[in-house]
């Protein structure tokens, strides 16, 4: 069986590669140069998450890769938009300059309203699904999971945080969490069962729970990643007075409920059996990453 970790960076490439061609048959501009810049690198979780959905499906790559690259342009406007002054203000995005840092505001604001545009003009391609049927579901619940009442409330719920008179409890950290970070990691699991026609309930329980063990080990890995970074990003949520799951439940209380939460994720793919071992990897993945 392939490894799960073979598995991510052969889909980390397919995913690029449709991603930047469909990029480059824009009319040369700034904003073209910086949408190449935004999309490249990073994990591709996400489209690695629709490939994978595809294949327990019966679905190709070829035939899926279309959604893959559409997630990866969405996840990449919202790390655009987020590193911006107005939001989270950060210099460094994979390593590199952020898109307002390197070029400017006005770009990085148009770079992302792009990526978002060319998304759904990814999607709206006969190549995006073996059925119309299957297409048109896929863009109606991605305009659900990272609108109004996916990714961008949870990022509204993130901001109105930072000035609301007590911490978030539990309960309204992982509503937020389940918006800002969650939606799109459970779009990308129920692609393939989408795209099928099939039922997605058990692909949506695995993403339940594996996108909220993603964000407890991404607030982990700003305490124990880093230390440099991990010290900016503490103060900038100390000063705003934010909870996070790590300062609700401490260090060894968020480990135990990231591994709890692995382990949910792993059951809720029993009716695939065998077939979803790569997922099951990825879930432990989600906790051991190093970034
Ligand atoms: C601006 C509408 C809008 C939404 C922004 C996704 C998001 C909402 C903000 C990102 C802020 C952040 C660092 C969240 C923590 C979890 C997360 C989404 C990390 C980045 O995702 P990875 O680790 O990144 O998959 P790569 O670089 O691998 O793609």
């Amino acid at each position: 069986m392939t490894s799960f970790p073979a598995a991510l960076s052969a889909a980390a490439d397919r995913v690029e590669a449709r991603l930047q061609a469909e990029i480059a048959t824009l009319p040369p501009s700034v904003v073209r140069d910086a949408m190449a810049y935004a999309a490249r690198g990073g994990k591709k979780l996400r489209g690695f998450l629709v490939l994978e959905s595809a294949r327990l499906h019966g679905i190709a790559p070829e035939q899926a890769v279309a959604a893959a690259a559409a997630i990866e342009a969405i996840h990449a406007y919202s790390l655009v938009h987020d590193d911006l002054p107005a939001m989270d203000d950060d210099d460094l995005r994979r390593g590199q300059p952020t898109v307002h840092v390197k070029w400017d505001e006005a770009t990085a604001i148009l770079t992302g309203d792009a990526l978002q545009t060319l998304a759904f003009g990814l999607l709206a391609r006969p190549d995006a699904a073996p059925t119309d049927a299957g297409r048109l579901t896929l863009l109606a619940t991605l305009a659900h999971a990272s609108g109004g009442a996916g990714m961008v409330l949870g990022q509204a719920l993130d901001i109105a945080a930072e000035t609301a008179a007590t911490p978030l409890d539990l309960d309204a950290i992982t509503a937020l969490q389940a918006g800002k970070t969650g939606a799109l990691i459970e779009w990308s699991a129920c692609a393939g069962a989408r795209m099928a026609g099939a039922d997605p309930a058990a692909l949506i329980a695995y993403a339940q729970a594996l996108g909220l063990a993603f964000q407890i080990a991404d607030d982990l890995l700003d305490i124990e990643g880093d230390i440099a970074l991990a010290g900016k990003r503490l103060q900038k949520d100390e000063k705003a007075g934010k909870a996070t799951f790590v300062s609700l439940l401490g260090i060894d209380g968020a480990k135990a409920r990231a591994r709890d939460l692995v382990a949910q994720a792993q059951d809720a793919l029993a009716p695939y059996s065998a077939d979803a071992d790569i997922l099951r990897q990825a879930a432990q993945f989600v906790i051991a990453r190093k970034g």
